[in-house]
């Protein structure tokens, strides 16, 4: 059974009807993202198992979905970036050759489908009628991704409206296969525009729109057309005045970004408000009045669950109370969700993620670390009314930051914007659980992308020098550390809402109108420049969050030579150069004892 293609645009029929050829699928459905549809295909899922609904009384329009154990996280290992040489996908990509990866996975894709449905799921990326958007379609035999990435995305008739007879958009293939680690590929194939991703049924390796065609293929292109896909948050800052000033950050995977977006500023912020534009991935580019301006590709939230509480991100509390799927948490008794870090009592039994009996006081964890919520971007009570808008909202600052806990201070601006792409490029964190493999340790993150650069990484950071010569009113540059720690392993800085402090201080600084205290590898903020009132913290503590140690940036400019080292000629040279400058700067004053409030 195959329902009628809802479009005459032949490059996609045929595109299709080859892939089917392949799969073999029993049936063709594709999606036109209705209302009608999406409650026919929750039905369907839950008669299969697949979702099971929440208490409708406490979590209206939700469900419940469990991975497979095997099939947690992104699996890094297995995702590939297909380009014809090594050399473009570059030191920190998987790579293979187009040809034999096409080959390997076409072995696995046959027959794939047979006995399922294969959905043909039309999306957009951005909003309509924006120049930056861009359409993909995703062939899934999982119906999971389709009711995801009808919260995720622009799904359904709007993009096959927007795509009409053109042949440009994403061609994404997916089968889950027997979700076997053994049998499972992520394939970029960033010159034919095109992702194959097998044997998996996790989030960041199935939902293509996201970090496979919004960050890996995106990027491949925008350094193709002069533009950025970058894996970061916007958000809008509104002080009492009114007067609004976006700023896009990125962080490191399960680093904070959903909550830096949601951010609501602490009482002594009285009438300044935080409104979302993204908690992921911003595509920029150089607007008409020669600013970066910046749009979210994406539809909805796909964010970490634990952690999330009323304390730490109110309006992702408020946003996913309905209409949303959470994928790998704790069920409880009444059928709603639970997950450490949760508010209130934890309770005494629950069914952990696998769906296990679990009871208060388990040395297990009863959501898993990397369990997610899909919810749709409309429920954020912070939602920017500029999110619709085409031409995207002008970025006036970029932040970088990592989790760091020691080196790293809790702010600090690059003196220039050569400087600032330094920052970027020696970003640093420790791992999380987002991605498969040891939590903890600390691994270089160029710019966050690590994971998402679909092409050679000292390329990507020339691309990023370049862009200074188009953009006339360029941003300001900042790197910031929520989570430094003393020496007995306390988080120096309380983060979270009081994060709205460092802001109002960039803010302030992106436009021009506070001070600041030059460092040898930045400005910082003076004393009394930043706002601590109402905060009950030790202005010792706050010191150490911002303090600099000499002995510490030695090593830490030692390692990142270590990191540049693999990218060889692909480096640009003004990087390495910014990297001597900065170790020439610490032997010069380590002669002298360098104290950054010394007189
Ligand atoms: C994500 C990630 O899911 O970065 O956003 O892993
Ligand atoms: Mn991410």
């Amino acid at each position: 059974m195959t329902t009628d293609p809802p479009t005459r645009n032949a490059a996609l029929r045929a595109w299709v009807t080859e892939m089917a050829a392949m799969t073999k699928p029993d049936r063709i459905v594709w999606c036109d993202g209705s209302e009608e549809e999406r409650r026919r295909l929750t039905e369907q899922a839950v008669a299969e198992g697949v979702l099971v609904p929440l208490n409708p009384e406490r979590r209206p329009g939700c469900y419940y979905a469990r991975s497979n154990p095997n099939d947690v996280a992104r699996v890094e290992h297995l995702t590939y970036i297909c380009t014809p040489t090594r050399d473009e996908a570059g030191p920190t990509n998987n790579w293979m050759e187009p040809s034999e990866a096409y080959a390997k996975l076409r072995a696995l894709f046959d027959g794939s489908m047979r006995g399922r449905t294969m959905y043909v799921v039309p999306y957009l990326m951005g909003p309509v009628g924006s120049p930056m958007s861009r359409v993909g379609i995703e062939l899934t035999d999982s119906i999971y991704v389709v009711l995801n990435m009808r919260i995720m995305t622009r799904m359904g008739r709007v993009a096959l409206e927007v795509l009409g007879d053109r042949s440009d958009f994403n061609r994404g293939l997916h089968s889950m296969l027997d979700v076997n680690p053994e049998r499972r590929y992520i394939c970029h194939f960033p010159q034919d525009n095109a992702i194959w991703s097998i044997g998996s049924n996790y989030g960041g390796n199935v939902l293509l729109g996201k970090k496979c065609l919004a960050l890996r293929i995106a990027s491949y292109l925008g350094r193709r057309e002069g533009w950025l896909a970058e894996h970061m948050l916007v958000l809008g800052v509104e002080s009492p005045e009114g007067e609004m000033t976006y700023v896009a950050a990125a962080f490191p995977s399960a680093c904070g970004k959903t909550n830096f977006a949601m951010l609501i500023p602490p009482k002594r912020f009285k009438g300044w408000k935080i409104w979302t534009v993204g908690d992921d991935i911003a595509w920029m580019r150089v607007g008409e009045d020669g600013r970066l301006r910046a749009i979210n590709p994406e539809n909805g939230y796909f964010g970490v669950a634990p952690g999330t509480s009323f304390q730490s991100n109110p309006n992702a509390m408020r946003t996913i109370a309905r209409d949303t799927i959470f994928t790998n948490v704790a069920l409880t008794p009444d059928m709603d969700v639970w997950w450490e870090g949760m508010d209130g009592e934890v309770p005494e039994e629950l069914l952990d993620w696998q769906g296990r009996p679990w009871r208060r006081g388990s040395p297990e964890k009863a959501a898993h670390p990397n369990a997610r919520f899909t919810a749709p971007m409309q429920n954020n009570p912070a939602l920017s009314k500029f999110v619709d808008d085409p031409e995207g909202v002008p970025i006036s600052a970029i932040i970088f930051g990592g989790r760091r806990a020691t080196t790293i201070p809790l702010v600090m601006q690059a003196f220039h914007w050569t400087h600032g792409v330094f920052f970027g490029s020696a970003l640093g964190s420790e791992t999380t659980a987002a991605a498969a493999g040891k939590v903890g340790v600390v691994r270089r993150d160029p710019f966050a992308m690590l994971p998402f650069c679909g092409y050679n990484m000292g390329e990507y950071f020339g691309h990023w020098l370049e862009m200074q010569a188009y953009i006339p009113n360029p941003p300001k540059i900042f790197l910031v550390n929520w989570f430094r720690k003393d020496g007995r392993g306390e988080y120096l800085w309380p983060g979270f809402g009081e994060n709205m402090r460092v802001l109002k201080w960039i803010v302030d600084r992106a436009r021009l109108r506070v001070g600041g205290q030059e460092t040898p590898f930045g400005w910082v903020p003076k004393a009394d420049d930043l706002d601590l009132s109402g905060l009950d913290i030790d202005p010792e503590r706050v010191d150490q969050a911002t303090s600099i140690d000499l002995d510490e940036w030695k090593a830490e400019l030692e390692s990142l030579g270590e990191f540049y080292a693999q990218f060889g000629h692909q480096l640009p040279r003004v990087l390495e150069l910014q990297r001597q400058m900065f170790l020439a700067r610490i032997e010069t004053l380590s002669k002298r004892r360098w104290g950054r409030r010394a007189s």
